[in-house]
């Protein structure tokens, strides 16, 4: 398998949802995002109408860009993506997502140990309830509570995971708190990766500044690709000063 280095230091990664993509305007969000030096396409949602599989041999067929598996359930298993991540949900106690679909995977993922990616995955409460609260049947952790944010994420650390994704939820009215992001990066020495609900470059630099590693930008960038033009612009200026 071809190395990458993932998750990196300041990556975009440009999350395609297979439900919510809009017809025709996937080759031109995959040529925006090749232009613009995208690090990572992820691939995965909250329910599952249309095949992963077919979604990531797209992209895949229109840019070299490396795709990351981002599965919402065990629908979504994929051998194709170019690493897989291992989410656990570990801001919930629903042992599904903490242990037993992983069982479940295991022995399909076995042969393709080589592209799995252990990540610590955590909800936090950013405004109204999002699907993958709802789906999960979990609870958020509240955006006012860093300390439990940071307690959890030191556990997943701890336990062996790789990265951090702190998620506000596709679509969230606001983006993970910076001073969260800020708390959690100065706990753990792993990457953490930030999303859900950023929807400008004020709120991207933030996110950066406040020590995020990666930053993942949902389906709304096919509406205004101009979002991740600017985000791999801001990417560009804060690596620059590493
Ligand atoms: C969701 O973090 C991602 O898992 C992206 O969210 O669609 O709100 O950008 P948005």
């Amino acid at each position: 398998m071809k190395e990458f280095d993932f998750p990196g230091s300041k990556t975009i990664a440009l999350l395609f949802d297979p439900d919510k993509i809009q017809p025709g305007s996937l080759s031109n969000t995959l040529r925006i995002a090749t232009e613009c030096r995208t690090d990572f396409i992820l691939a995965g949602g909250s329910i599952t109408f249309n095949d992963i599989d077919d979604l990531i041999e797209r992209i895949k067929s229109e840019c070299s860009i490396p795709v990351v598996l981002f599965p919402g359930n065990l629908l979504q298993l994929s051998r194709k993506a170019d690493i897989i991540m291992l989410l656990s949900l570990i801001s919930g106690r629903n042992p599904e997502l903490l242990i037993g679909s992983h069982v479940t995977a295991a022995p399909y993922l076995k042969r393709v140990r080589e592209k799995l990616f252990p990540v610590g995955y955590i909800l936090i409460g950013c405004g109204s309830k999002t699907s993958v609260e709802y789906i999960s049947q979990t609870e958020s952790i509240p955006s006012d509570k860093p300390e439990i944010v940071v307690a959890t994420a030191l556990a997943g650390e701890m336990l062996g995971l790789k990265m951090i994704y702190l998620e506000a939820g596709s679509g969230a009215s606001m983006p993970v708190p910076h001073e969260i992001v800020k708390a959690v990066r100065e706990n753990v020495t792993i990457p953490v990766a930030v999303g859900g609900g950023i929807r400008n470059s004020n709120e991207v630099e933030t996110i950066y500044r406040a020590g995020a590693d990666m930053i993942v930008l949902g389906n709304g960038c096919e509406k205004n690709p101009e979002l991740l033009v600017e985000a791999c612009r801001i990417r560009d200026s804060f690596r620059k000063t590493i």
